[in-house]
């Protein structure tokens, strides 16, 4: 009988931390999940595997070295999937310098550990879109995109603190023979999407304004836009607050998306990939699809843009060509946008 593969994920209690471990258990992967420690539990997400027989937790904060070194030298995995950051965006603005300890600083440490304790240990790093940033490259027809090819100009302290993780693995590729696999994310969402993103703020708000309207015997429709609120008689709602609604993004679903993650390690030799859809949507037709799954054909009434929510800087269009996946990788996503929608409101 042949031993069973063991990886380590690190976010295992994130969005794609969770669907990863329930595709390696599947496959009868031994999956230790790492997590830092935090003041509530964060195991919401991971709920449904905790008493698998194949999945153990395991303490540890991609920040802290000798605890990093710890985990690789203890399990010395097969794999390793490096799925902790700081993700937000718009965070990264805010706390820059924490970005660049958990995103650039604690790759590092990842990277020194398999190095030192663990050289077979194939890495799994999450980069990601936000790298190319303002950039893109245009095809014959005048069609903008991004892939493998394309430069990066990220526009945020988020982007620069995955670039340099990404090069860091290049780099130790090329000096070390390890093998370190970088995937070059666009936006994947799903039910399990963190609450800030745009996508589950905004399901999150249809379904409780829908609550609300079902609770009070009112039809959406009725209530009349007053400022940041919605108004009828003496019922007040708050409108869902928003940024910039033009910018375009290429949106998946995360549990295709993990499947690639997976991919990626299963190859005879470490590489970088562009992970993407394909297709690109505006903030603007993500609110249109959404309200009109709800029976709202103008969504604009239940809107208010604060200026708090746009980014300092941002970027404007991304749209991946992932044809080296699908050519190399044989990777494929099989959920489209409409299900992806549907399924986040539905939840
Ligand atoms: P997520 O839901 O925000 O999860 C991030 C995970 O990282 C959480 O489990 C978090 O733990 C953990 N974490 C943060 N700081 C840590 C630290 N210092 N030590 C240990 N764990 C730490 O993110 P996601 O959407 O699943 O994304 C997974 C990865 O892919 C991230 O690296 C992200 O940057 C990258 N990415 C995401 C997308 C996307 O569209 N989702 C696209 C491209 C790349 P807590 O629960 O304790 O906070
Ligand atoms: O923003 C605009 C915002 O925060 C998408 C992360 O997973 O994907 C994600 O980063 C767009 C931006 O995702 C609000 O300005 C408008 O243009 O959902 P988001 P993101 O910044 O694209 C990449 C690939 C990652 O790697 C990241 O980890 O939506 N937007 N109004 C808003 N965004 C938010 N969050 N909130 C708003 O109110």
């Amino acid at each position: 009988m042949m031993n069973k593969k063991t990886a380590l994920i690190s976010g295992v209690t994130g969005q794609d931390g969770s669907y990863l471990s329930e595709l390696l258990l599947e496959k009868e992967y031994i999956v230790i999940g790492l997590h830092r420690r935090t003041s509530t539990n964060s195991f919401d997400r991971i709920s449904g595997i905790l008493q698998h027989p194949n999945f153990s937790l395991c303490e540890f904060d991609l920040c802290d070295s000798s605890s990093v070194y710890e985990v690789v030298d203890r399990y010395k995995p097969d794999e390793f999937y490096n799925l902790a950051a700081q993700s937000h965006v718009a965070t990264s603005f805010k706390q820059p310098s924490l970005t660049f300890d958990i995103n650039t600083q604690g790759v590092v440490n990842v990277l020194e550990a398999i190095r030192k304790y663990s050289p077979n240990t194939k890495l799994y790093q999450a980069g990601t879109s936000e790298m190319f940033g303002r950039n893109y490259s245009v095809d014959d027809k005048g069609l903008k995109y991004q892939d493998e090819n394309t430069q990066f100009l990220p526009q945020s302290p988020y982007g620069v603190s995955k670039l340099a993780s990404y090069r860091m693995l290049q780099i130790y590729r090329e000096a070390y023979g390890m093998f370190v696999s970088n995937g070059i994310l666009f936006n994947h969402e799903s039910p399990r999407r963190g609450e800030l993103f745009v996508t589950q703020k905004i399901a999150l708000w249809i379904k409780s304004f829908l609550r609300w309207c079902r609770s009070n015997n009112l039809s959406p429709i009725e209530l009349e836009s007053k400022d940041d609120k919605l108004v009828y008689n003496n019922l007040i709602y708050d409108k869902l607050r928003l940024g910039n609604l033009k910018a375009e993004r290429d949106w998946g679903h995360a549990k295709d998306y993990v499947k690639a993650m997976w991919l990626m390690l299963q190859q005879d030799k470490s590489d970088d990939y562009v992970i993407s859809s394909d297709q690109t949507h505006s903030i603007d037709f993500f609110l249109s699809l959404a309200f009109n799954k709800i029976g709202i054909k103008d969504y604009k009434k239940y809107i208010y843009i604060d200026p708090k929510f746009c980014r300092p800087a941002e970027v404007d269009y991304l749209c991946g060509r992932s044809d080296k996946a699908r050519k190399e990788l044989g990777w494929l996503p099989l959920l489209s946008f409409e299900d992806l929608v549907a399924e986040m409101l539905n939840e």
